[in-house]
């Protein structure tokens, strides 16, 4: 098929499932057209099968804020009928699936019916899709995609009590590509890092308020009062000099490393022995999965999707969100409890396999085939 993709470039959760999916389908032969306003960042390589069109929203002294939406929509449709794509693939819904209606709105003036799906990634919904200024325009695109995909259940549910939504939600979930994820001997930097032998605790995140990095570090103080450690902190966004401050308040700096953003995350998971995600809220949590990918035990906070990624007892531990003592007491018994600490590297791994990616991407080839055949039925009736 030759799938256009629509995406935030970033570091983000769903610019990361967006570009890695469409990895995924170029190498199995599908035409990849990712469509946004910057390369998408783990876009690293040259693929025959990959395309990337840059939407550059043009500048005019009249206006406040360059209109990007509408630069969007206006390259949607000229890529769809210059590349003619067959479907078109939208993460996150704001602005994503409001421009993907009006795209295929004016496609259809023009005869061409564009199948459009749209995945719903977790804050789209949660967080500023709630908000009184999102909303209507949300709950319309939902309503209006001919398929929505949610990445985990407890999204799919929420989806359906905070909008008024008469289309069907099918739950694929986020994926890992073990190729790339697994654990390797980076023994070199963990002497770099850990010169004593002491254990790594690690969270990656972009550092929104969303994340409770003040939690990670809290949680830390407390193990590190008990077990020799260190904690390595990768990613970076607005909360990321806050932290750096509560690191010098609680005299910590020694021990923690702000790593900022990093593109070989998988070099760092290599080392790490425990990581810990404790967010007020999370659909999925993709940076818990590549741990776990990589052999790491999670421990997070029980919000959101995180209990069907992060199984208590068998891949970590959750507790409530806030409750640092609980997680702070699970890390000190992982990391001092060999055979625990290896039972449960071994059932993350395990756990991970559920999202090998071999697992995940036919249910959006399927998907996809079943959307594109959905909606050239009804232009055959029509
Ligand atoms: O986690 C973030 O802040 C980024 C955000 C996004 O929309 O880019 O991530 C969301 O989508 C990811 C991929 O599906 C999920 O793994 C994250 O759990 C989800 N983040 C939240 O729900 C806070």
């Amino acid at each position: 098929m030759k799938i256009g993709i629509v995406c935030y470039p970033t570091f983000g959760g769903s610019g990361v499932v967006a570009t890695e999916l469409g990895m995924a389908l170029a190498e199995n032969g599908h035409q990849i057209h990712f469509i946004t306003y910057r390369r998408p960042a783990r876009l690293a390589t040259f693929h025959k099968n990959i395309f990337f069109h840059e939407v550059n929203a043009a500048e005019y002294p009249l206006f406040e804020y360059s209109p990007y939406d509408t630069a969007l929509a206006s390259k949607l449709v000229d890529v769809v009928l210059f590349e003619k794509l067959d479907l078109l693939h939208v993460h996150y819904a704001i602005p994503h699936a409001s421009v993907a209606f009006l795209a295929k709105s004016i496609l259809k003036t023009k005869g061409i019916e564009l199948p459009v799906v749209t995945t719903l990634h977790g804050t789209d919904i949660t967080l500023v899709g709630n908000d009184p200024s999102f909303a209507p325009v949300v709950e319309f695109s939902i309503n209006s995609s001919d398929g929505v995909t949610a990445v985990s259940n407890q999204l799919r549910q929420q989806t359906m009590e905070s909008f008024d939504i008469h289309n069907d939600i099918q739950v694929i979930y986020n994926f890992i590509d073990f190729s790339r994820f697994r654990k390797t001997d980076k023994n070199h930097f963990k002497m770099a890092i850990a010169p004593e032998g002491e254990k790594i605790m690690t969270h990656v995140s972009n550092f929104r308020k969303v994340k409770r990095v003040e939690d990670v570090i809290a949680v830390f103080q407390k193990v590190r009062k008990e077990v020799p450690s260190k904690l390595i902190l990768v990613g970076d966004g607005p909360e990321r000099r806050a932290m750096e401050s509560l690191c010098r308040e609680m005299n910590l700096c020694d021990d923690i490393r702000f790593l900022g953003k990093q593109d070989a995350v998988e070099e760092i998971l290599a080392i790490a022995d425990l990581f810990i995600i404790p967010s007020e809220n999370e659909s999925f949590g993709l940076a818990a999965l590549e741990a776990m990918a990589c052999e790491v035990p999670v421990i997070s906070s029980n919000a959101g999707g995180l209990p069907e990624v992060n199984l208590q007892g068998e891949t970590g531990y959750l507790a409530d969100v806030g409750d640092v003592d609980t997680m702070a007491k699970r890390a000190i018994s992982i990391l001092t409890n060999e055979q625990e600490h290896n039972r449960l590297k071994a059932g993350a791994y395990q756990q991970a396999l559920k999202f090998h990616i071999d697992n995940i991407l036919p249910q959006y080839e399927r998907f996809y085939a079943s959307v594109f055949k959905k909606v050239k039925t009804e232009e055959l009736i029509a």
